[in-house]
């Protein structure tokens, strides 16, 4: 599916909290490593172009002015334009009111909820940082998309002081009902920053729902299906559910290396099933309760004790924020519990990771998992489940998901759980791991034609496809 890849006439702007690149200082000089993540991949043919641009943070605080001029000509070299934070910044925009207000918040989390004015005060001023970066690089005929929850407030920021041709927006985590939204002092200037957009692009109904909703009772906007109408402006509301780059981690699976390295993780854990999890330390992803399930499925299928184990690679994140803190303390605690109780010499039930691997090896692991757990208490999409899909080339494995995560609209033959019903999702886990082979692989073709079609490159054309058809209509209004 290749041959989806994306185009667009005219120049387009990316924005988005971080650049998809890495900046590592080793032995005194910097190494930039471009970004493997679904975005970048996505996206790569747009801001690539001649002419087009993706703005960002680079992650890194320069020591010296040399050093920020040296980090400049680097990235413009790759069509990268940083915009650089302050430490205060880091803690209070990004630690703070990015990932202690509005991601608890988006994730049912209302009493994780730091509401404090020097946070929202650092919000609104990045905000406005950013807006002051991508103006050199709008003009008339530039298509700008906005990405994620750090920067709801640009649209409207742009908009005041520049005229793109479009601006679309993408909120890649959950927008919850306006019950829970209210609660924000500042409620209003959110949704007003949002709808400055033409489109604001969800992964499902559900929450594009909860953001109208929210226009409609919060702002007293005019809702026209999916059309918002407010003080002479209008915003359309969408659903675009995200995909990955299907073709390459189906060319990593079947890749010789990678099923060598698969075999001899199989045989490390000899004749044991694999229950395989991945995912960022993050409380939305129902890692507690996950551990809780397996603890559950070994105690009630005993004869499963010392025949499967549970490999749980957590990649470390957000780890300044106090509730990631303790969350990690606290998984510490769970696993090792479960390891001390249940194991026995030969037998650890929790192989657990805290860190990152490189994309080879992940692959690997997807490869020579039995069953992949996606146990999200609440989850805008979740890529790792369609990750997983396109990994079993051989069709063997089985997907259990929540029905909380985004993906689980889309992989209805999956087996889907409620992760708070820890009974019942232990009962879930032994039909996976009990599943017929044909079975599995009946299920394992449904879920992967899916992820071959929905994938990244049809996702990113979509959205632009979208955001075209809305240019062509207002201009049409204003010709009428
Ligand atoms: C947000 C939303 C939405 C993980 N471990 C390793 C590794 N990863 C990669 C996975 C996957 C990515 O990280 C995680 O993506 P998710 O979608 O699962 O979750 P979030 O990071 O929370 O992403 C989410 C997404 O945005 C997109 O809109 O789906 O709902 O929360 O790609 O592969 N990659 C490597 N080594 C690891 O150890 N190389």
């Amino acid at each position: 599916m290749r041959n989806q890849t994306p185009t667009n006439s005219g120049k387009t702007l990316i924005i988005s909290n971080r650049l998809p690149v890495k900046i590592e200082r080793k032995k005194g000089k910097l190494k930039f490593t471009a970004s493997e993540g679904g975005l970048a991949t996505g996206l790569g043919s747009f801001y690539k172009d001649n002419g087009s641009w993706w703005i960002g943070w680079p992650g890194i605080i320069p020591k010296t002015e040399e050093e920020e001029q040296h980090i400049r000509e680097e990235l413009y070299k790759l069509n990268l334009i940083p915009v650089f934070l302050t430490q205060t910044e880091i803690k209070n925009y990004y630690e703070g009111f990015s990932n202690a207000v509005l991601w608890p918040l988006c994730h049912y989390r209302p009493s994780y909820v730091e509401l404090r004015d020097d946070y929202w005060d650092a919000y609104e001023q990045v905000n406005e940082k950013f807006a002051k970066a991508s103006l050199p690089y709008i003009e008339a005929e530039t298509t700008i998309w906005v990405h994620d929850y750090q920067l709801m407030l640009l649209p409207k920021y742009i908009r005041e002081q520049s005229q793109p041709s479009s601006i679309g927006y993408f909120h890649h985590i959950p927008f919850p009902p306006p019950e829970l939204f209210s609660m924000l002092p500042w409620r209003k200037q959110l949704l007003d920053g949002l709808s400055s957009a033409d489109l604001v692009g969800f992964h499902t109904y559900e929450n594009a729902h909860n953001f109208l909703e929210a226009n409609q009772t919060l702002l007293n906007a005019e809702i026209h299906h999916h059309h918002i109408k407010l003080e002479g402006r209008s915003c359309f509301v969408d659903v675009f559910p995200m995909g990955i780059d299907y073709e390459k981690y189906k060319r990593q699976a079947i890749d010789k290396k990678t099923q060598l390295y698969a075999a001899e993780l199989k045989k490390l854990f000899e004749d044991k099933k694999i229950i395989l999890s991945v995912d960022r330390l993050d409380y939305s992803k129902g890692i507690l309760q996950r551990l809780a399930s397996y603890e559950k499925l070994l105690l009630k299928y005993p004869e499963l004790q010392e025949k499967v184990v549970l490999y749980m690679l957590i990649v470390p994140s957000r780890d300044q924020v106090n509730q990631y803190k303790k969350l990690r303390n606290e998984i510490d605690r769970k696993v090792g519990n479960i390891n001390a109780v249940l194991g026995s010499p030969g037998w650890q039930p929790v192989s657990y990771f805290y860190k990152s691997l490189p994309f080879d090896k992940l692959s690997a692991v997807y490869a020579a998992a039995d069953v992949c757990l996606v146990s999200s208490l609440y989850d805008g999409m979740n890529l790792v489940a369609k990750e997983y899909i396109a990994s079993k080339q051989l069709q063997t494995g089985a997907l259990v998901l929540s029905e909380f995560a985004g993906a689980s609209k889309e992989l209805s033959d999956a087996l889907l759980i409620n992760p708070y019903a820890i009974e019942d999702s232990s009962d879930i886990l032994y039909e996976a791991l009990m599943m017929s082979e044909s079975e599995k692989q009946e299920r394992m073709q449904a879920c992967q034609q899916v992820v071959e079609k929905f994938n990244v490159f049809h996702w990113v054309n979509l959205f632009f496809q979208r955001l075209r058809e809305i240019k062509e209509q207002q201009n049409k209004a204003i010709t009428r």
